[in-house]
C-alpha cells in the first residue's frame, strides 16, 4: 500500500499512545444526503472528542489515502461528485487513478490498521443481502482478518440478519452487545437475535480487546450498540419502509455496491427523514462509546 497521509494531530496522538477513533467516509458520501452529511460528519468528530479521543476520518483524495481530513477535503467527499465507494478491492484502483474515494467499513478498517488505529465508529455494517445470499459484504471478511474493533448499531433488516450473524460466527468474529443481549437492527434497538456476549461498560470491552491482543489474535471484533430510544423508529415503520425500498430497488434494477446507497435514500424519503434522524443519533452515540473504549484501552 502506498504511503498513508496521516494528519499531524493524528500522528502526534498515535505516537504518544493517546486514544484515536477512525471514522469512515462512505457513510458521509453515500450514506447520508448532502448537506446534512457534512453537519453529521462534524458532529461525529465532536462526539469522539466529547468521549475523550481524537477523530480521524479516513478517505482518499486525488489518489492519496488520508487519515484525518481537513474541512475542504471533508466538503469534497460530502458533495460526493465522482467519489468511488471503496471497499478493500477498490482502494488500489482509486490510488492508481488518482481518484477521490470514500472508504466503507472494510476499506476503513484496512487503512485504520495500517495507521495503527484500534477503534473505529460507524453506523451500520454491510452483511448478507436479503434475497440475494451471494451478495455478502466484504465488511464481514475484513472483520475476520483485520484487528480493528468496530462500534456500530448492528445492521439493517434490509440485510438477512441471521445469515449475517452466521457468517460472523464462521469467520471467528465476536459480536459484543453493549448493554444488550440482542443484536440491534440499526433503526430499531433489537432484532431478537442473540449476540456472542454482553458487556456493560467501555472498560469491560477494553478487557476483551486486551485479551485479543495478548493472544496475538489477528481478527477484529464488533461492538453492537442499540440506537438511542428517543430517535429509534417503530419496528413496523422500519420494516414497511425497508420492504418498500427493496421493492423499488428491484423495480429499478439496482445491483451491487449501488444497492445500499439506493435503499438508504429511498428509506429516508419514505420515512420523511425520520430514518436520517435515527441514523444521526446512533452515529453520535457510537462515536462517543468508541472514544470511551479507546480511552479505556489507552489508560
Ligand atoms: N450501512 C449504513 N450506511 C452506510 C453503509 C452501510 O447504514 O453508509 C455503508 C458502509 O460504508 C458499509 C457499506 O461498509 O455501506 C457496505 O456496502 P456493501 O454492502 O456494498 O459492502
Ligand atoms: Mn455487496
Amino acid at each position: 500500500m502506498p504511503q498513508l497521509k496521516i494528519a499531524p494531530d493524528v500522528q502526534d496522538a498515535l505516537a504518544a499512545g493517546r486514544p484515536v477513533v477512525a471514522l469512515e467516509s462512505t457513510v458521509i458520501s453515500h450514506g447520508l444526503p448532502y448537506p446534512d452529511n457534512l453537519e453529521v460528519a462534524r458532529e461525529m468528530e465532536a462526539a469522539v472528542v466529547g468521549g475523550g479521543a481524537l477523530p480521524a476520518i479516513i478517505g482518499i483524495l486525488g489518489g492519496e489515502i488520508s487519515v484525518g481530513l481537513d474541512d475542504a477535503q471533508l466538503e469534497r467527499l460530502a458533495q460526493a461528485r465522482e467519489v468511488r465507494k471503496c471497499s478493500r478491492r477498490d482502494i488500489p484502483i482509486a490510488v492508481a487513478r488518482g481518484e477521490d474515494g470514500a472508504t466503507t467499513v472494510a476499506g476503513t478498517m484496512l487503512v485504520a490498521h495500517k495507521a495503527g488505529i484500534r477503534l473505529f465508529a460507524t453506523g451500520g455494517i454491510g452483511g448478507v443481502h436479503r434475497g440475494s445470499p451471494s451478495d455478502v459484504s466484504a465488511d464481514l471478511l475484513e472483520l475476520a482478518r483485520t484487528p480493528v474493533c468496530v462500534v456500530c448499531a448492528g445492521a439493517k433488516s434490509l440485510l438477512d440478519l441471521p445469515a449475517t450473524l452466521e457468517v460472523l460466527e464462521t469467520q471467528g468474529v465476536p459480536v459484543v452487545g453493549y448493554q444488550t443481549a440482542e443484536f440491534p437492527a440499526f433503526y430499531v434497538p433489537s432484532s431478537g437475535l442473540p449476540v456472542t456476549v454482553r458487556v456493560e461498560s467501555a472498560a469491560e470491552m477494553a478487557t476483551i480487546l486486551r485479551a485479543q491482543d495478548a493472544l496475538g489474535y489477528r481478527g477484529g471484533s464488533l461492538v453492537a450498540v442499540p440506537v438511542p430510544a428517543a430517535d429509534a423508529l417503530q419496528p413496523e415503520e422500519a420494516e414497511a419502509a425497508i420492504a418498500e425500498a427493496i421493492r423499488r430497488a428491484a423495480a429499478a434494477g439496482i445491483a451491487g455496491p449501488a444497492v445500499t446507497p439506493f435503499l438508504l435514500a429511498e428509506i429516508a424519503a419514505i420515512t420523511n427523514g425520520r430514518s436520517v434522524a435515527a441514523n444521526r443519533a446512533l452515529l453520535l452515540n457510537n462515536c462517543r462509546l468508541a472514544a470511551e473504549i479507546a480511552g479505556a484501552l489507552a489508560g
